[in-house]
């Protein structure tokens, strides 16, 4: 991994920080806890915070990062919604002398790099992810033949690229399986509804849907069940987040598995920061290790999901 620390903007040793956090839209639970674990760690580390909400637009995420530019930030994290459009505001911060935390989502590597561009990336293996939701499904699947639907993250989104190329390379390893329809919905409720009852009307034999993240799932399951079918029982559900509706929906025999992708990541960042500003080095990718959520660990941890 790249080691940051000659490239980046330095950052000082100080009691309080002002610090930009650009989220990128609010419109499901797994963005509202991440937001709230920001605000949650302001004061015990320091920070004077400026949050903004893009409301889905990497346009208004780039004038966002602007802004906390002019307002003066010491340091900014940002997640990025798309890959390539938000590439703009990582060059401007660093130009600016800010250093840079991507959080929960990257940037293209072949235009911007952690100890160079930004100092690192903070988040999951989305590859791994999507792998083990593939695994899963290889290990419990019922029936001999699985047709199944993705439902894709955001178009141009670094764990829509990646939960998509993990799962896919690992589940066409098994020929009992095949993939007949791959479609954006967005990693929104609504439009995980929408494309699944479209998709179903297309391929009315599917027995398997998987979804990027938990909100589309949780679409997918009630447009499933508005057309008669048993999520749990005739089509399986696997997913990825871990959010107190996906665990429910587990408890309830309605969905498979979701891979853990947590979105608590204000302790951590506040870690980090304070080991950049003590000079110590920081990989380019500081990795969060995830769990698996089954029947056999739903129960456990729906009190501290979100
Ligand atoms: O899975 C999804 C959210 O970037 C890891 O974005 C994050 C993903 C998460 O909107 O639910």
């Amino acid at each position: 991994a790249a080691v940051s620390t000659a490239d980046t903007p330095a950052l000082a040793q100080k009691d309080s920080y002002r610090v930009g956090f650009a989220q990128m839209e609010s419109n499901n639970p797994w963005r509202i806890a991440e937001t709230k674990s920001f605000h949650d760690t302001a004061e015990s580390c320091g920070w004077d915070l400026i949050a903004t909400d893009a409301a889905g637009s990497a346009a208004k995420q780039v004038a966002d990062v602007d802004s906390m530019i002019a307002q003066g930030i010491d340091v900014l994290f940002l997640p990025p919604r798309e890959e390539k459009p938000l590439i703009p505001a990582v060059m401007k911060a660093k130009a600016a002398g800010i250093p840079t935390f991507l959080v929960d989502r990257s940037v293209d590597p072949n235009v911007a790099q952690a100890g160079e561009h930004f100092v690192a990336f903070l988040g999951s293996d989305f590859i791994e992810q999507g792998e083990r939701a593939a695994e899963w499904l290889i290990a419990n699947f019922p029936e001999d033949k699985g047709i199944i639907v993705e439902l894709e993250g955001t178009t141009g989104s670094s764990p829509a690229n990646d939960r998509k190329k993990g799962f896919d390379d690992r589940i066409l390893q098994d020929d009992r399986f095949e993939i007949v329809a791959s479609q954006t919905g967005d990693f929104a409720r609504d439009l995980g509804r929408q494309v699944m009852e479209t998709l179903l009307q297309a391929h009315p034999d599917v027995n398997v849907v998987y979804a990027h993240n938990d909100e589309m799932a949780i679409g997918a399951i009630q447009a499933l069940e508005l057309a008669g079918r048993k999520p749990g029982e005739d089509i399986t559900i696997v997913s990825i987040d871990g959010t107190r509706d996906a665990l429910q929906a587990i408890i309830d025999g309605k969905m498979g598995v979701t891979v853990e992708s947590s979105p608590f990541f204000g302790p951590l960042a506040c870690d980090v920061m304070k080991k950049y500003a003590a000079g110590e080095e920081i990989p380019g990718w500081v990795k969060v290790e995830d769990r698996v959520f089954t029947l056999d660990n739903a129960a456990d941890h729906i009190d501290e999901a979100y």
